[in-house]
């Protein structure tokens, strides 16, 4: 196990599109037990790859009380909203560290992802685990949060969080 280092907002290797996964190895269970790691250390409920810096579509969420229920997400896709009237929900982000804005995205989606076994399924998705995975889908298209607010607020988020590193 290892803990991966998080890239933190405006790093623009934030804004690279992930590749889809070939082959579900060995490689690939390591990577995500260490973004899960990562993820349970900084307190997080959802991480996808391009915060560590590495161009995969994956992402890994536990959305429990007690951090019992990791879940792994490969190649995951919205193959279909299903309720396309948008709910508003205060979003954090490992990468855009003690910031929280309000985020509309639509109730519920019906995703497509690769498990761990390689196998192809398909869930539909509402209330907090719809949220987690159109934020983490997004994060492997290159799209953060704070797209969706106001210039002004990204600005000032931009130059908090670029003071704080230096
Ligand atoms: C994405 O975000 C998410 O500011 C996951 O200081 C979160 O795990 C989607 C975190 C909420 C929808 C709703 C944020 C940890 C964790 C911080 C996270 C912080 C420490 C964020
Ligand atoms: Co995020």
């Amino acid at each position: 196990m290892a803990l991966l280092k998080i890239l933190i907002f405006p790093d623009p290797r934030l804004r690279k599109v992930a590749e889809p996964i070939k082959d579900v190895d060995e490689s690939i269970k390591k990577l995500s037990k260490d973004m899960l790691e990562t993820m349970y250390e900084g307190s997080g409920i959802g991480l996808a790859a391009t915060q560590i810096n590495v161009h995969k579509r994956i992402f890994v969420t536990d959305i429990s009380e007690d951090k019992t229920n990791p879940m792994v997400f490969i190649n995951p896709e919205i193959v279909e909203i299903i309720d396309p009237i948008k709910k508003s929900y205060s979003e954090g982000c490992l990468s855009i560290p003690g910031f929280y804005e309000e985020v509309e995205r639509p109730a519920k989606v019906k995703i497509s992802f690769i498990t761990l076994d390689g196998q192809k399924e398909y869930i539909e998705l509402e209330d907090l685990l719809a949220v987690v995975a159109q934020h983490e889908i997004d994060h492997l298209d290159g799209k953060l949060m704070v797209d969706f607010i106001s210039s002004v607020k990204r600005e000032m988020i931009r130059k908090k969080l670029s003071k704080k590193r230096g």
